[in-house]
C-alpha cells in the first residue's frame, strides 16, 4: 500500500481505496516550502518550548472559524477534556490554515505537477477540479488526537456513488516526515470495515501524498513522541461539474495579494483546477482577456489570446 511507482499507486487506490505514495514531491521543495511554514504555525521547538506567544499562535492561527476559539467564542467548548480513547475532539481540528497562504512557495505546492498528474490519472479525467485546500498542523499534548473509524461524509451533499469515473481523491501531502509517534492515519483497505478488522499505518516520508477514497475506514490517532508534531496539506480533488462535492472555497479570497501572485503564475490547466474557463471557452472575448492580464499583473495570456481564434 506504500509505493513509488505511479502506476501501482493508481492501482492500489482504484481497487484497495488507499495508496501512499512515497516520494511524490521532491524532498527538497517540500523542505523549501516548509520554511515558510512558519509564518502561519510556531515551530515545534518553540511550540514544546512552553513559550506562551507560541502556544497562543497555535491557538489562534486557524483560519477555519468553525475552529477559531477567539472569533467563535467558543473558547470554552475547545477546552477539551484529556480522556482516553476515540473521540471527536474540537481540539483535533486546531491548526487548519486555509489556502490561499501567505507563501507563494507553499501556494504553489498546493496544486503540485505530480500530485496533480497522479490525481488525473487514477480518476482518468484531464478536467478535474481542487476542491480541498487547507495545511493542518498537530503538536504532541494539544489533546489527544485518537479519533473512531470513520468514513468522510463531510465531502458531499448526496450519498457516495463509489464506482470508476465518480470516485474523488482524498488525501494528504506530508510536510513533514509521518512516522510512528507522530500520528500516521490509520487505514482499512477496500472490504474491511471497524472492528475487528486489522488496520494499517499510513506513515511515510515527507513528499509522500497518501490518497484515500470515501469509502475507506480511517481514523487519526494520537501523537505520543515527545516534542512531536505532523503538518500535512489537505489537497483533494473531484471530477469537474460534480457540483454535489465540496469543501473549501476560493473565490473570497480571490482579489487578495497572496491569491494574485499565485494565479498570475498559474497555467490554463492550473487555473482550471479552480474552475477557471480554459482558453477557446465561450466565456471569454478580447475585453475580457485584457481584464484578466489587468487582474493578475504578469499572467501569460497567450493561451487565452490564442484561443479567441479557435
Ligand atoms: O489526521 C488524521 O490522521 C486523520 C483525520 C481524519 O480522518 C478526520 O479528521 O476526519
Amino acid at each position: 500500500m506504500v509505493t513509488t511507482d505511479i502506476s501501482t499507486a493508481v492501482e492500489q487506490w482504484r481497487t484497495q481505496g488507499w495508496t501512499v505514495v512515497h516520494d511524490l514531491v521532491p524532498t527538497e521543495e517540500i523542505d523549501a516550502a516548509v520554511e515558510e511554514l512558519w509564518g502561519h504555525f510556531p515551530h515545534p521547538v518553540d511550540y514544546h518550548s512552553g513559550n506562551p506567544a507560541a502556544q497562543a499562535q497555535f491557538e489562534g492561527e486557524s483560519t477555519d472559524l468553525r475552529y477559531q476559539p477567539t472569533k467563535q467564542g467558543n473558547a470554552h467548548q475547545l477546552k477539551d477534556i484529556q480522556n482516553e480513547g476515540a473521540e471527536f475532539r474540537l481540539r483535533q481540528f486546531l491548526g487548519h490554515v486555509l489556502f490561499p497562504y501567505d507563501s507563494y512557495l507553499l501556494n504553489r505546492l498546493q496544486i503540485h505537477p505530480n500530485v496533480v498528474d497522479f490525481a488525473k490519472k487514477a480518476m482518468g479525467d484531464e478536467d478535474i477540479r481542487l476542491y480541498q485546500a487547507r495545511i493542518w498542523g498537530k503538536y504532541t499534548g494539544v489533546t489527544n488526537y485518537e479519533q473512531p473509524f470513520h468514513q468522510d461524509r463531510n465531502h458531499t451533499i448526496v450519498p457516495d456513488r463509489v464506482e470508476p469515473g465518480w470516485w474523488n481523491m482524498l488525501g494528504f501531502l506530508y510536510l513533514s516526515d509521518v512516522e510512528e509517534g507522530v500520528g500516521p492515519t490509520q487505514i482499512l483497505s477496500i472490504g474491511d470495515s471497524p472492528p475487528g478488522a486489522n488496520p494499517q499505518s499510513a506513515a511515510g516520508r515527507r513528499g509522500s501524498y497518501l490518497a484515500y477514497r470515501t469509502d475507506v475506514w480511517h481514523r487519526g490517532v494520537d501523537l505520543t513522541r515527545e516534542g512531536g508534531s505532523r503538518f500535512l496539506m489537505n489537497i483533494a480533488f473531484k471530477h469537474a461539474h460534480h457540483e454535489w462535492i465540496g469543501f473549501d472555497s476560493f473565490q473570497q479570497n480571490a482579489n487578495r495579494g497572496p491569491w494574485s501572485k499565485f494565479a498570475a503564475s498559474c497555467s490554463p490547466d492550473e487555473l482550471a483546477l479552480f474552475g477557471a474557463p480554459r482558453p477557446g471557452h465561450p466565456f471569454w472575448t478580447p475585453e475580457l482577456v485584457e481584464a484578466l492580464k489587468e487582474r493578475y499583473q504578469g499572467i501569460d495570456i497567450t493561451p487565452w489570446l490564442e484561443g479567441l481564434d479557435q
